[in-house]
């Protein structure tokens, strides 16, 4: 055991980790499981079966992913890990906002399904404990015979719900969290090392953007740093078992606040940050939804006074990435890097201006918050085949990490009550039949409510919002999304045939709202009938009967 492990594991035991042991020394998460444990296929144990880490961050946007294209962004363990494994070109996050789109990765799920409509106990939240149950992606692991680790932002639920209660082992973090600092875990990992948490904020001459600033201290006092801890400490626990292991690995950032030690803001300091093309875009309706986003000193900003938040966003991005590295490089020091698949993804995008001047996510169908990273990596001898480094333009999902990782697990689970779909055929390069549309749903945010829908269909995007016009773009010709091509006649079939698959997807998903979008989007009324007798229209004729989601 080298000296650096027996500390983290020394550190896991000295009261800051959350998994309870019972009288008979098995952990209360276990227990549970093997109450809960109803697997469809036999328990197989053994370390046969490969490791499997998710690495996940809050709010990135593709232009902080070098592996996405032209960017000043400089993240070289992820474009590594890309140029190893298989990059998704156009991966969707199923809601852009923190709590739904967590709650979906673990139970495989839309949003109206779950119900985790909205971020934990805000208005328009159906749900603000997760609950607990044999079909949780952690359960389906354990029944299969893992063992389950977890560190970082939770974010679906603050009570009962928490990792150690849906079968995590590692550091509990109930709630949102902010950027991680205030938790007791942190300031004793801080105290234990004798490191500080001081930020030394931004200049307040300029105008304030977003949160961002410079951290006095090592990066070793960082909490991407002490997550990177973290989740060392529970792949040298977990070694030592039979078992293979599947761990989460969730970071608070590069969501804001934007706080980064000196080093990493002094590889941007001077560079130039490129305009957003849709920065000085007009809105066309300056009082609909996505303006409530809108940055409220956006006429008085500069350019520049984005750049510099953007800055202080790209380093917070190549922090996380440098402690991604640490980890992987731990697998390959202690031999398990063969034997780890590994992901990565993001729960949303972040919009930082783009737009004219939108901040933060939610309330729009904009690629900037939709479109997320979505890598997969699997070392194994032969798995991926000719596919290393291959670029894959399929539509996906962030709903489908669910099924993909218990497909990699051989743990089973049941299709008809998930709506994400195993991306291991397309990681291998095997054909398989795919879906042809892809759907983004919000429902609000901030104690304030909508139904949005997004469908992705080959290069055309449709946004449904309930209480604006709806829009269209034409991503081939317009990637910025500026021209809502909505009213224009050359597309009007398009946009009609959008709006049958959008109620194909509410129809076949039990959407809540397609009563509304029945009538006010396809003018049909189940009441008209009663006015003015049967309907003409046959409403099964709006589905579209060959549309693979
Ligand atoms: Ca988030």
């Amino acid at each position: 055991m080298t000296k650096s492990k027996y500390n983290r594991r020394e550190f896991m035991k000295t009261g800051l980790a959350t998994i309870a042991i019972n009288e008979f020394g098995v952990s209360n998460g276990l227990v549970s499981t093997l109450q809960a444990a109803q697997t469809d296929k036999p328990l197989k144990k053994g370390k046969g079966r490969p490791n499997i880490i998710l690495f996940f961050t809050d709010q990135q946007r593709l232009s902080a992913l070098g592996a996405y294209g032209k960017t000043v962004c400089k993240t070289p363990v992820l474009d590594k890990l890309a140029a190893e494994g298989v990059l998704f070109e156009n991966a969707y996050t199923s809601c852009p906002l923190c709590s739904p789109a967590r709650a979906s990765l673990i139970t495989g799920q839309h949003i109206h399904a779950h119900r985790i409509g909205a971020n934990t106990y805000e208005f328009g939240c159906n749900v603000n404990e997760l609950p607990d149950t044999p079909a949780l992606l952690p359960r389906k692991l354990l029944a299969a015979g893992y063992k389950c680790g977890y560190t970082g932002k939770w974010h679906i639920g603050n009570k009962t719900s928490l990792p150690s209660s849906v079968g995590f082992e590692g550091v509990d973090f109930p709630g949102h969290g902010g950027g991680g600092f205030g938790y007791p875990q942190y300031k004793a990992y801080l105290k234990k090392h004798g490191y500080t948490h001081r930020v030394r904020k931004h200049a307040t001459d300029g105008v304030k953007i977003r949160n961002y600033g410079v951290l006095e201290d090592v990066v070793e006092s960082c909490v991407p740093y002490y997550l990177a801890e973290n989740t060392m400490s529970l792949i040298d626990q977990f070694s030592d078992t039979e078992e293979p292991f599947f761990i989460w690995h969730n970071n608070w950032g590069p969501h804001e606040p934007y706080y980064v030690p000196e080093k990493y803001y002094a590889m941007y300091k001077d560079v130039e940050i490129p305009q957003w093309e849709s920065y000085r875009w007009k809105p066309e309706n300056p009082y609909g939804p996505d303006q409530l986003k809108r940055h409220p000193n956006h006429d008085q900003l500069q350019w520049e006074d984005w750049a510099e938040s953007i800055r202080h966003y790209y380093a917070f991005a190549t922090l996380i990435d440098e402690q991604i590295g640490r980890v992987l490089d731990h697998l390959e020091k202690t031999g398990m890097a063969d034997n780890t698949i590994i992901l990565f993804s993001s729960d949303h995008g972040e919009t930082l201006g783009s737009h004219a001047g939108l901040t933060d996510k939610g309330w729009n169908h904009y690629e900037e918050i939709q479109h997320v990273g979505m890598i997969v990596k699997d070392p194994r001898p032969g798995r991926q085949g000719g596919q290393r480094g291959k670029r894959v333009d399929k539509l996906v999902s962030t709903l489908d990490i669910y099924p993909t990782v218990l497909e990699y697990a051989d743990a089973g689970y049941d299709r008809r009550s998930i709506h994400g779909r195993s991306l291991v055929n397309l990681v291998e390069g095997r054909e398989t039949r795919w879906r042809d549309s892809v759907f983004v749903e919000f429902f609000g945010l901030g104690n304030m409510a909508t139904n949005m829908v997004t469908c992705r269909h080959g290069d055309i995007k449709y946004g449904y919002t309930c209480s604006n016009k709806d829009e269209l773009y034409d991503l081939a010709r317009d990637p910025h999304e500026m021209t809502n091509l909505i009213e224009d006649p050359s597309y009007a079939h398009m946009a009609h045939m959008m709006r049958r698959r959008i109620y194909t997807f509410m129809v076949r998903t039990n959407y809540p709202g397609v009563n509304n979008f029945r009538l006010t989007r396809l003018g049909y009324s189940n009441e008209r009938q009663y006015i003015h007798g049967p309907d003409p229209v046959d409403v099964n004729s709006f589905l579209v009967k060959d549309m693979e989601i």
